[in-house]
């Protein structure tokens, strides 16, 4: 009998329900759960190829011990005893875990219980520090607790939203399509949204600021000066509410308008209309992301966001709200836990000796942390210099993820004993571990998420666990035992570990803390795997009438007001030869690639890592569209290809965060990027590192598809993707090989017997090869002196097709199809691999909206994540055909 599961998606903090059904013969389809208060049914690209990312290719399924593999007792006696033995001999803070907030929450309860309550040090960070501390800092100073207000429906609700530093179409698509349905039903609503770059989310925008970097905190302090100008603030709210207004206010009294046009870059104009729509509309959220938070000014800016609300009485209200989008699936459960270096369990405060009191009682623990640990960035320079001895990672690539990155990969290339928990075997982290345990993955295990807006949801197992794998939290608690603390590690089940995270929440509670969710202390296994997805809080006894916080005007601090921040503008620096480098996402791939990297349909949309440049700067420097540039600072250097393009404001660069070591020859951007981290949330600052940017001057450029998985290439460049029946890639040689079949045969693992032809044109440079066994193509390669001019997703096509007739396989050594047939070109919708060939066939065919372009090609007809860009691509033919 097929089975249906319920669960939650494993990428971003939209946290939408998944139902995940399972075939006779194990066949796997999902679609969105239209009973999930987050999607009601909407997945985005990558939820929707959830199943294309489950196979066991690559996975790590037995523990290993230098590389071999052991039994789980073996592997855990080991990694006890040397941590053990390092604390006995340097300390507790000589040892450090370092998670993530894609772990579940029972497996952060877990981790943070041993390192603060067993091991007693609180060196215990997590990736979270990159995404969401300064949002976390931020809350603390001006609620007295982390908590975020509002939900997704007042993002609904809102007659105006601002998304500042946040390109949602592509990293919450789910709650942007949610926005774009609300604003196509009531068309008074306004969107702004302030990114340097003019992004995808700008398709719904009345208004873009393209701010200069991190010209937020001034942005933002003007804002709060105009409202007060135009005596739109809540004096009454800011009396009975807050304090701290004056000193907040007469900071931006320091802030002449000619400051503010500088630091924003922004026109006079577009300031005062941003300013206007602030002042006159009530119900306004204010939503924030990576833009905001990592930057050296991160608290500052969400501090200075929340002012606005404060002094407007326009929180915790429907419709109104600051709104910090959470990136992880359980970047808000991990914060639950406790989970980062400064905090203590369940929202309590580390730098409280009665919350520190509290949380040993109730664990009846031999010891507390009574300090903070180091933070992402400091864990790993003390790993540099020796200071840590032994680390565990789990669940995080920070060889790929944290800026300096070469430094962190020396820092764990030298580490006396580094351990990695992982789903795959291979990644740029796990070439350093001494002990390698295989974790149960997305589908194979079970336990609680928290999304964005504060709900819980269940994620479920509907796959065997495949190997040995074991989950994340049990791994942990074995850990405590062999360390001699089995009566606090008993657990039997997740459904344990959760009833008591919901029991320390509730522990001497009485309101006085945000996070309460003593409804489930007493859950059982049958309630747990049964709950539907909640908001908190939960309070015993208390009947949940409002999902929202702050509507009564309390807050978290000791006198039960929240507190306005006196932030200052940062300084500009001096302007120099070098470029700004932002960083973030692209709509289909996910970090460092280890799930999505698996989908050929995630595959296509960008298939290579790029840079995105000015066409003034491209032009200065030399460099052409497609060429490749070479993008360096002290701390590295990548090669990455050139997006020539307007949206990219002159002087910054723009360049994803997710090709590495497994997929690109260089691309690593964090080894560029200079460890410098916000003073309040030692979050860093990766979205504005400076570089220099230069041509890189190829001698040959190279395309190839192959049957096999290309091992060891030898190329000065070189990225690689999975395709449908095999693999593409790029490439680049500064000099070519002797020999292109020889190097074909080995890079492609080509058999003695693959039948070759070739064509070669000796002026132009243009030399192509195709190998093949029987009916089929083996691989294909094609060179030339610039980009080669090859029909990219035709070629791939032809790795799945018969390819008989002497005709066929010439056509494929002529790189295109025949005339007549359609090459797609780049895709654009991966769910119905639609490419952008196709869309302008159908705009010149006469379909002039996203829904008749739909109707003709099927783009955008199934998550509907690239509909933004199907309007781009009509708007710019519409425009070309007035021309
Ligand atoms: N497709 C996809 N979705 C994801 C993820 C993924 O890997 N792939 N990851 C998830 C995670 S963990 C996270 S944290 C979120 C991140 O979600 P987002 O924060 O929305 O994504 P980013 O691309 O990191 O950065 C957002 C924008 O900030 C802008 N920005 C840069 N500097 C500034 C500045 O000084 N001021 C302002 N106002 N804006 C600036 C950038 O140009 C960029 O467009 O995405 C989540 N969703
Ligand atoms: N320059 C720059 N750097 C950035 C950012 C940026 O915008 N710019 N963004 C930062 C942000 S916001 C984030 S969140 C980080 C993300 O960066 P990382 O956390 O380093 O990236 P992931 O690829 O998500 O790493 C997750 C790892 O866990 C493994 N895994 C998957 N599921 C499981 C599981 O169930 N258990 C275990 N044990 N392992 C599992 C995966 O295979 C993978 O190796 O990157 C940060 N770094
Ligand atoms: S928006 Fe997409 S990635 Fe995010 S939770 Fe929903 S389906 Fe998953
Ligand atoms: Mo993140």
């Amino acid at each position: 009998m097929p089975t249906e599961t319920r669960t939650t998606c494993p990428y971003c903090g939209v946290g939408c329900g998944v139902i995940a059904r399972r075939e006779d013969d194990g066949q796997v389809s999902v679609k969105g759960d239209p009973d999930h208060p987050a999607n009601f049914g909407r997945l985005c690209s990558k939820g929707s190829a959830l199943a294309e990312t489950i196979d066991l290719d690559g996975r790590l399924l037995t523990p290993k011990i230098g590389g071999e593999a052991v039994e789980w007792d073996t592997a855990l006696d080991l990694v006890a005893e040397r941590f053990s033995r390092t604390i006995a001999e340097h300390g507790p803070d000589s040892v450090a875990f370092y998670v993530s907030g894609q772990i579940l929450t029972e497996d952060y309860y877990v981790a943070n219980k041993l390192m603060k309550g067993f091991i007693g040090s609180a060196n215990i960070d997590t990736n979270s520090r990159l995404c969401m501390s300064s949002s976390v800092a931020g809350h603390r100073r001006a609620f007295g607790s982390d908590t975020v207000p509002g939900t997704y429906e007042d993002i609904e609700l809102a007659d105006l939203v601002v998304l500042t530093g946040s390109n949602l179409a592509w990293c919450h698509p789910v709650i942007y399509q949610r926005l774009a349905a609300a604003k196509q039903a009531r068309p008074l609503m306004k969107v702004v949204v302030i990114d340097p770059r003019r992004t995808m989310t700008c398709d719904i925008a009345d208004l873009h600021l393209a701010i200069r970097p991190d010209g937020d905190v001034a942005l933002f302090m003007g804002l709060l000066a105009h409202l007060v100008k135009a005596g739109r603030i809540d004096e009454a709210y800011i009396g009975a509410h807050t304090t701290g207004f004056a000193e907040a206010f007469e900071k931006t009294a320091s802030l002449t308008n000619a400051d503010l046009i500088e630091a924003t870059g922004l026109p006079a104009m577009q300031i005062r209309e941003f300013f206007r729509l602030f002042e006159a509309t009530e119900k306004v959220v204010t939503c924030y992301s990576q833009g905001v938070n990592q930057s050296e000014s991160g608290t500052d800016k969400v501090n200075a966001i929340i002012n606005c609300h404060l002094a407007t009485g326009r929180i915790g209200r429907p419709g109104m709200g600051p709104f910090s989008l959470t990136g992880q699936p359980n970047a808000m459960g991990g914060r639950e836990v406790g989970g980062l270096a400064n905090m203590l369990a369940a929202h309590m405060a580390l730098e409280s000796a009665g919350d520190r009191d509290r949380v040993q009682r109730f664990w009846n623990s031999p010891i507390i942390a009574d300090k903070p640990g180091l933070k992402a960035v400091d864990i790993f320079r003390a790993v540099a210099d020796g200071r840590i001895k032994a680390i565990w990672i789990m669940a995080t690539n920070p060889v790929v993820s944290l800026p300096e990155a070469d430094l962190v990969r020396a820092a764990l290339a030298a580490c006396p004993f580094v351990v990695v928990s992982d789903i795959l075997e291979k990644t740029d982290t796990t070439a350093f571990a001494h002990v390698l345990l295989p974790s149960l993955g997305w589908g194979e295990k079970d336990g609680t998420v928290t999304n964005s807006e504060r709900r819980m949801s269940r994620q479920r197992a509907f796959l065997s666990a495949p190997g040995d794998a074991k989950t994340d939290w049990w791994q942990m608690a074995e850990m405590g035992r062999r360390m001699g603390f089995g009566k606090a590690f008993g657990w039997r089940n997740a459904a344990e570990v959760f009833a008591e995270h919901a029991a320390l929440s509730a522990f001497e509670n009485n309101g006085s803390r945000d996070f309460d969710i003593g409804a489930f202390a007493d859950i059982e296994p049958d309630a747990y795997d049964d709950l539907k997805p909640v908001q908190w809080p939960q309070r015993v006894g208390q009947q949940q009438v409002e999902t929202r916080f702050f509507a009564d005007g309390r807050f978290y601090h000791a006198d039960g007001k929240a507190r306005f921040i006196a932030v200052e503008a940062a300084v500009q620096a001096a302007p120099t030869n070098t470029f700004i480098l932002n960083t973030g996402r692209v709509r289909d791939h996910w970090h460092t690639m280890t799930r999505t990297g698996k989908s050929a349909r995630l595959s296509t949309h960008l298939a290579e890592p790029f840079v995105e440049i000015h066409p003034a700067d491209a032009d200065r420097l030399g460099i052409r569209a497609a060429e490749l540039v070479e993008v360096a600072s002290p701390h590295g250097r990548v090669l990455l290809r050139a997006l020539v393009t307007p949206r990219q404001a002159q002087g910054n660069l723009f360049a994803p965060i997710h090709w590495n070591d497994q997929f690109a020859s260089n691309a690593r951007v964090g080894s560029v990027i200079k460890a410098v981290t916000d003073p309040f949330s030692g979050q860093p600052a990766s979205k504005m590192a400076r570089v220099t940017a230069a041509p890189y001057e190829a001698e040959v450029y190279g395309f190839a598809v192959s049957v096999e998985k290309p091992q060891a290439i030898e190329a000065d460049y070189w990225a690689l993707a999975k395709a449908d029946g095999g693999w593409r890639m790029e490439l680049a040689f500064a000099s070519a090989p002797a020999d292109w079949t020889a190097w074909a045969a080995k890079t492609l693992g080509l058999p003695e017997d693959a039948e070759a032809i070739a064509y070669e044109d000796g002026p132009s440079g243009t030399r192509r090869l195709a190998f093949f066994k029987e009916t089929r193509l083996l691989a294909g390669l094609f060179l030339a002196k610039e980009p080669v001019p090859v029909a990219r997703d035709f070629l791939v096509s032809q790795l799945s097709s018969a390819v008989a007739g002497m005709r066929e396989r010439f056509q494929i050594l002529a790189g295109r199809p025949d005339a007549g047939k359609v090459d797609k070109g780049q895709i654009v919708c991966s769910c119905m691999s639609v490419g952008v060939h196709q869309i302008v066939a159908a705009i010149r065919q006469g379909c002039d909206n996203v829904e008749a372009i739909g109707r003709e090609t099927k783009a955008g007809t199934n998550c509907g994540s690239c509909r933004a860009e199907i309007k781009e691509i009509m708007h710019g033919s519409l425009a070309a055909a007035a021309e």
